[in-house]
């Protein structure tokens, strides 16, 4: 059972990493566009967008995990994982089409020390 399980995450892997990077237009000509994190990793850890896009963190681990900016206003992260809350499979990062251009670093606030879970949000 546990070569199943171990099979089944590499085939996950192996998906999560040929799949194709960027975005998929959304409503109103802005475009959403995915960040991975699969094995404690975020797979492309540099994502450009445009102002008004959305991002969406899509997460295979079987363990939590979020996209919160390392910089803050008003006490409160420039964007995160909806409402706060860390997430496994797949949601929306909050705050992210209200960024004007710039570039945005982020993290995992469940593994802050984890040298493959931060990226870089650029808004062009
Ligand atoms: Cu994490």
């Amino acid at each position: 059972m546990r070569i199943v399980i171990g099979i089944a995450r590499v085939v996950v892997l192996a998906a999560a990493l040929v799949a194709p990077a960027g975005g998929a237009p959304a409503h109103g000509g802005a475009t959403e566009h995915t960040v991975r994190s699969v094995a404690f990793t975020y797979v492309l850890p540099e994502t450009r967008i445009a102002r008004g896009d959305s991002v969406a963190l899509e997460n295979y681990d079987r363990d939590l995990h979020t996209i919160t900016a390392r910089d803050e206003r008003h006490g409160k992260p420039l964007f995160d994982t909806t409402l706060g809350v860390p997430l496994l499979g797949r949601g929306r990062v909050e705050g992210v089409q209200a960024l004007t251009g710039g570039i945005y670093r982020y993290y995992c606030r469940l593994h802050p020390t984890a040298p493959t879970m931060f990226g870089r949000i650029i808004v062009q």
